[in-house]
């Protein structure tokens, strides 16, 4: 699909602000993927269409979950991790995108996972330190993501899960997980 066509079918599904987010998280996933050698076009395409179930409604993404059989376990955990999953699917359906991999890209990135692709890390990073982002910890992010990607992967699930825990929220498991994976490995 063209990037215009694209952008336009997202365009219509979220708010003037969110779709601002979503040509910051489009910009620097391009970036990213150039640096880091990942597939730059399958890169924007996840991008563009990572927030498309951003805005549909609670009782519609409950159905989606249960009738695709997706985790039930998204269902006892905050509502803001289903718009990953549920925008995987109806991309799927509804702008026909095929691309396992561009897929999964955006049914991790809010949860992220362990053992996450190259193309998964780009757009769970993108979403963190686009130019948007101005929370504390975007910065230092930033400039991790400058020099080594999996560091600022885990500066960003550190300060999701640190945000979280201050909350009083529970921790879904697989960012979690993604968290252990990249600790164990990287240290
Ligand atoms: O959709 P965006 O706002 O661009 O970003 P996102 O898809 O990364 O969603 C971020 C929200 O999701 C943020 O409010 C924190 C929440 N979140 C991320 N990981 C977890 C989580 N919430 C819970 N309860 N558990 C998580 O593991
Ligand atoms: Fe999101
Ligand atoms: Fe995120
Ligand atoms: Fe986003």
């Amino acid at each position: 699909m063209e990037r215009e066509q694209a952008l336009a079918a997202v365009r219509e599904q979220l708010t003037d602000h969110r779709y601002q987010h979503t040509l910051g998280v489009m910009g620097t996933a391009i970036e990213l993927a150039g640096k880091y050698g990942a597939d730059v076009a399958k890169a924007e395409l996840a991008a563009i269409f990572h927030d498309y179930a951003k805005f549909r409604p609670k009782e519609e993404m409950k159905q989606i979950i249960i009738e695709q059989n997706m985790n039930r376990d998204l269902l006892v955990h905050n509502e803001e991790l289903w718009h990953a999953p549920v925008g995987a699917y109806l991309i799927e359906q509804e702008a026909g995108i095929r691309d396992q991999e561009v897929l999964d890209a955006v049914r991790f990135h809010t949860s992220g996972k362990a053992g996450m692709t190259l193309l998964e890390k780009v757009i769970y990073v993108a979403d963190y330190i686009e130019p948007g982002r101005i929370f504390p910890g975007a910065d230092e992010a930033r400039a991790a993501a400058g020099r080594d990607l999996d560091e600022a992967m885990k500066l960003a699930l550190r300060n999701t899960i640190t945000f979280l825990l201050k909350k009083n929220q529970a921790v879904y498991p697989l960012t979690i997980e993604a968290y252990n994976d990249l600790v164990l490995k990287n240290g």
